[in-house]
């Protein structure tokens, strides 16, 4: 998901050895700067962030992991910013969210995925509320939402007044015991004074106990402007940046906390109702740096599977276990958890694979037809431990896969290798062994 930022620190990274010069921090610095320029951060905030990088590092003494820990703690306190992270619950339910921004933001999309993820991942009961009266078919756009993932809408058409339907909401809500109330307002192509009026109007009236402002990424810093206008104008408590999978470049979700001083809560990024990402600064900043999020990996799939399977899986990977039952099984999973490339993004090491994966369709992709093939012929005791693949067992494995036995001992290496480099790194010292090995490796890329 996050490609082109991840690209931009991860090269910045290799240009610097374990001890160098300030000729090289000025030179990696000034690459970062025109990268992150490229991908459409905000001129301002790349100058801080560089600013800061080459201070903190200086005074740090210049070296590779002095650079990296300057650029994690620049990283984090800029996308850090005061207010809630993630989702909140109220100390007194209902949750109650209204969603604001303009016309085609994604708001109503968003809304729908917000449900899913309350509804699967959080387990609430979550009641959606149609409150965009102003276009005839927004009401229908979200009943089929809502249809879909299964949460219940609030909806009544016989009346053309928000505030009426959220009242009307707010006491069905309370009474059937609902855990969070999401409602989708109106928007407009711009912001007007009719609109800010119906906003603080249906504000009032629901008392939320946040207000989310959706913001098309593709729009860029006019995506900035407008959520200052509202955060004037109606107050916002978050910010959900919407269609990150668009061709856009990125940046903004680098500094829109910062600019707007609104935390970023959650990053929207396709068009199926899983592709909504919790935003938590400390894991994104692992994530712009190509180490993974291996937290967040295992709450997406503890979406698809239960808690306890994916706590054993974490567990399996930080022992260094995870194997080819485990690998078959992530892979039928990993069928429902949206967008590969925001999965590949989480799995350290994996980040620069990530775009050449990015759009791999797993059900029809020839390698992982070939890997699954393979899987499959060997017994259950080879698939624990390749290790007891001799060179015949690999020859009958390949024939019968309908491969070379090159292949075979190429897929065993990768799948050896990735399984090592997650155990590396999701354990306690893992950030330190990655720093290590990154210094060991001057400027080369992760091995595979
Ligand atoms: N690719 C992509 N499309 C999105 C995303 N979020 C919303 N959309 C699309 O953007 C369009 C407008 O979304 P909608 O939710 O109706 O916007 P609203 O007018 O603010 O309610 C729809 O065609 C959505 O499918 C996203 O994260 N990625
Ligand atoms: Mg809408």
């Amino acid at each position: 998901m996050f490609d082109t930022l991840t690209d931009s620190f991860t090269s910045a990274i290799k240009k610097i050895r374990f001890h160098d010069d300030e000729k090289a921090l000025k030179k990696a610095l000034t690459e970062l700067k025109k990268s992150l320029l490229k991908a459409d951060v905000h001129h301002k905030v790349v100058k801080e962030l560089i600013g800061r990088v080459e201070i903190e590092t200086k005074k740090a003494g210049i070296g590779k992991d002095q650079f990296l820990d300057a650029m994690r703690t620049v990283l984090y306190d800029l996308l850090k910013t005061d207010g809630n992270q993630g989702f909140v619950f109220a100390a007194n339910p209902p949750t109650v969210i209204l969603m604001t921004g303009l016309q085609g933001s994604g708001k109503t999309t968003t809304t729908g995925k917000l449900a899913h993820w309350l509804k699967e991942q959080k387990k609430k009961k979550v009641l959606v509320v149609a409150a965009d009266l102003q276009r005839m078919a927004a009401v229908e756009q979200l009943r089929q939402i809502t249809a879909q993932i299964g949460v219940e809408l609030y909806d009544d058409e016989a009346t053309k007044n928000p505030v009426e339907v959220v009242q009307a909401a707010m006491a069905k809500a309370k009474n059937s015991l609902y855990d969070v109330v999401l409602i989708d307002t109106a928007g407009r192509l711009a912001i007007d004074e009719e609109l800010m009026d119906e906003l603080k109007a249906v504000r009032d009236a629901a008392n939320p106990s946040e207000i989310f402002y959706v913001a098309d990424s593709l729009t860029g810093q006019d995506a900035v402007r407008t959520a200052q206008s509202f955060k004037e104008q109606i107050g916002i408590d978050g910010v959900i940046l919407s269609k990150y999978d668009g061709d856009s470049k990125g940046g903004v979700a680098l500094g829109i906390a910062s600019q707007v001083q609104v935390p970023l809560r959650f990053i929207g990024a396709g068009e199926k109702m899983a592709d909504l990402e919790i935003f938590i600064p400390d894991r994104i900043v692992n994530r712009l740096m190509g180490l993974g999020d291996i937290e967040g990996l295992a709450e997406k799939t503890a979406n698809v599977i239960d808690e306890k399977q994916a706590k054993k899986l974490t567990q399996k990977i930080k022992k260094g276990q995870f194997n080819f039952n485990d690998f078959l099984e992530q892979m039928e999973s990993m069928k429902k958890l949206g967008s590969m490339k925001s999965l590949m993004g989480m799995i350290p090491g994996m980040g620069n694979m990530s775009k050449a994966l990015g759009d791999l369709d797993l059900e029809n992709s020839q390698e992982i037809k070939q890997i699954k093939a393979l899987v499959s012929s060997m017994t259950p005791k080879e698939r624990e431990n390749p290790d007891l693949l001799n060179n015949s067992r690999k020859q009958r494995l390949a024939k019968g896969a309908g491969m070379e036995q090159m292949d075979v001992n190429r897929i065993l290496k990768q799948f050896k290798n990735a399984a090592k480099m997650a155990k590396k790194f999701s354990g306690k010292k893992g950030m330190q062994d990655l720093q290590n090995m990154m210094s060991q490796m001057q400027g080369g890329g992760f091995p595979r």
